[in-house]
């Protein structure tokens, strides 16, 4: 009966490791994935985080977010005088974003 509740204990875990991108998402954060569909490699950013930099595998490929917060993408022209930036706010969300800014999007802020 023990190892039953252990092998119970575990499959609930590996579902909720499963269920990791959607996990990841605290609130406030704009969630960004590489694939459309919010698949592929992600990453969640929070306005407490500040100015950041995409990571690698997100850097002018974005193919999705959420947003439940407000924030800014930024595409640097010139570094650090000429940027493209794209307001988002808490709520936002799109589903397929690599045919626009997703594809260009270098970093993020919490305000433009
Ligand atoms: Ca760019």
């Amino acid at each position: 009966m023990i190892r039953f509740a252990t092998l119970a204990g575990l499959i609930a875990f590996a579902s909720l490791t499963a269920a990791a991108p959607a996990a990841h998402a605290k609130p406030g954060d704009i969630c960004m994935f590489s694939g459309r569909d919010y698949k592929g490699s992600s990453w969640c950013w929070n306005p407490d985080n500040g100015y950041v930099d995409m990571p690698p595998a997100l850097h002018d490929n974005v193919g999705s977010f959420r947003a439940t917060s407000n924030g800014c993408f930024i595409n640097w022209i010139e570094v650090p005088s000429k940027k493209e930036t794209r307001t988002v706010r808490g709520g936002d969300f799109r589903r397929v974003y690599d045919d626009d800014f997703g594809a260009k999007i270098d970093a993020v802020a919490p305000k433009c």
